[in-house]
């Protein structure tokens, strides 16, 4: 009889150093544990539990490639493991840890100065501050390079700037207590970490209510008119899109695995339903071809998904990983995950319909993790211009 696993189809494991596979087991074990049943609550009544910060800090997974300041010095494969077991749980879940450790803290690795890495980095490893990454704006999504804030030398105060404009969409922000936000400052794009306790009455930031799809995470705008941030607080080796880029790769490559992990879940949860599930003559649906065939279309996608995913992890931490082999898989793995996923949920029929068969949820978060981080359109064009040497943006 064949060994196969439908768990493991191409035995990732034995791609896995023993590092890798523990952590891999213990962020299982964490996510299905504690935040697979707090996650109907959260996603139910728009909650993000802040607990879950201080958690994913003891468990090391914050900022956890980062040497030093209290970090993990894990591989990138090891990163993309545990984004891969959070998301299996809930896209919003890993999108807020994802903006913690790669959108926060990695920029501050790689941009911030010694000062700015000590004050900052041993807190937001632990979850005890929580940080969020302020790019989009109303008018500007797609198209950073046109946004409207900005910043400019206080008229009185030495050493101090002024922050004004709006961020839109911005994941974490109602509860950020540091908020990297990118502004222009004489025209080039800077990055300023403004610091809520010293603000002042200019920063608002407004939870975006109602949301269709990745509840269980807070998203907000970050409204600033005057904000008074410190120039100590600008990160100082950094200038132009490439700073929010550089950041973007590392949440991007955390998503590609993030995607797998969520159609994972799905799929498990369909295949379970399909054999349980009676239909015409007492026999349950995982007897029909049509079923079979959505079951095995997700699990193959799986499998590409994670090959890709390690190559390109193993390519990024030996220096190797360009930005147009992140944006592949990074789109990719969204648009086999969102519709594959799709299609598992009819498996469900009406019951699909229910957030305690958990499908539906899985479907509706995907919507938006193909659209956040440069939509799958958006990729799409880059790759073809790196293709071709043809601009099709404008
Ligand atoms: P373009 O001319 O291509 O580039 C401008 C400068 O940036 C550099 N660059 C990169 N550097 C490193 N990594 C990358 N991936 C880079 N992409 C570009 C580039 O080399 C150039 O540098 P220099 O020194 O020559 O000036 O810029 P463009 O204006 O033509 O834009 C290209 C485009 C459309 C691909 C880009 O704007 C884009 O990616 N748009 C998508 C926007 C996006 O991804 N937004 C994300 C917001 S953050 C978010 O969604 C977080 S959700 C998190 C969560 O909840 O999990
Ligand atoms: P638009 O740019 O208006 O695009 C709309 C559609 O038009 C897309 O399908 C796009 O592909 C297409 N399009 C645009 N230009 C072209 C073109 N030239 N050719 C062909 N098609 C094109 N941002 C942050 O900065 N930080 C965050 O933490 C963050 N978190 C988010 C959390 C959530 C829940 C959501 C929904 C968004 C978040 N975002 C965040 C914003 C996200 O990155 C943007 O929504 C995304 O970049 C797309 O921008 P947009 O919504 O303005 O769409």
């Amino acid at each position: 009889a064949s060994s196969f696993q439908w768990q493991d189809p191409v035995l990732l494991d034995t791609l896995l150093t023993d590092e890798e596979r523990a952590i891999s087991d213990a962020a299982r074990r964490y996510c299905q544990g504690s935040l697979m049943p707090r996650v109907l609550e959260g996603y139910r009544d728009e909650t993000f539990d802040k607990n879950i910060m201080l958690e994913l800090g003891e468990l090391g997974f914050l900022g956890p490639t980062i040497e030093g300041y209290g970090c993990s010095a894990v591989s990138s494969v090891a990163y993309g493991l545990i984004a891969r077991e959070v998301e299996r749980v809930d896209s919003g879940y890993r999108s807020a840890m994802s903006v913690q450790s790669s959108l926060v803290m990695l920029p501050l690795e790689m941009f911030g100065n010694d000062e700015q890495r000590g004050r900052f980095l041993p807190d937001l490893a632990k979850g005890k501050i929580i940080g969020c990454f302020g790019l989009t704006e109303p008018n500007h999504g797609s198209d950073p390079g046109s946004m409207e804030t900005v910043a400019r030398p206080h008229p009185t105060k030495e050493g101090v700037y002024l922050l004004s404009g709006a961020k839109n969409w911005i994941t974490n922000s109602p509860i950020a207590d540091v908020l990297l936000v990118w502004a222009k400052l004489d025209g080039v794009i800077r990055g300023f970490l403004v610091e809520r306790s010293k603000a002042g009455p200019g920063l608002a930031t407004p939870q975006i209510k109602g949301k269709t799809a990745l509840r269980a995470s807070v998203t907000g705008m970050i409204n600033m008119d005057d904000v008074e941030v410190a120039k100590e607080n600008m990160l100082p080796d950094i200038q132009g899109l490439k700073g929010p880029f550089s950041c973007l790769n590392s949440a991007r490559y955390g998503i590609a695995w993030g995607t797998i992990g969520a159609l994972e879940g799905a799929l498990a949860l369909a295949r379970q339903y399909a054999l349980d599930r009676k239909q015409f003559k007492s026999n349950p649906l995982a007897k029909y071809q049509l079923i079979q065939k959505k079951l095995a279309d997700a699990l193959t996608d799986i499998s590409y998904g994670l090959l890709a995913c390690v190559q390109v992890g193993r390519l990024k931490d030996a220096g190797k990983v360009e930005p147009e082999m992140i944006g592949m898989i990074k789109r990719h793995n969204c648009d086999r995950a969102l519709e594959n996923t799709r299609k598992l949920m009819e498996i469900f029929g009406g019951n699909a319909t229910s957030d305690e068969y958990h499908i539906g949820r899985i479907a509706a978060n995907l919507f938006v993790v193909q659209t956040y981080e440069g939509q799958s359109d958006i990729h799409a064009l880059a790759l073809g211009r790196a293709i071709t040497g043809i601009n099709a943006f404008y």
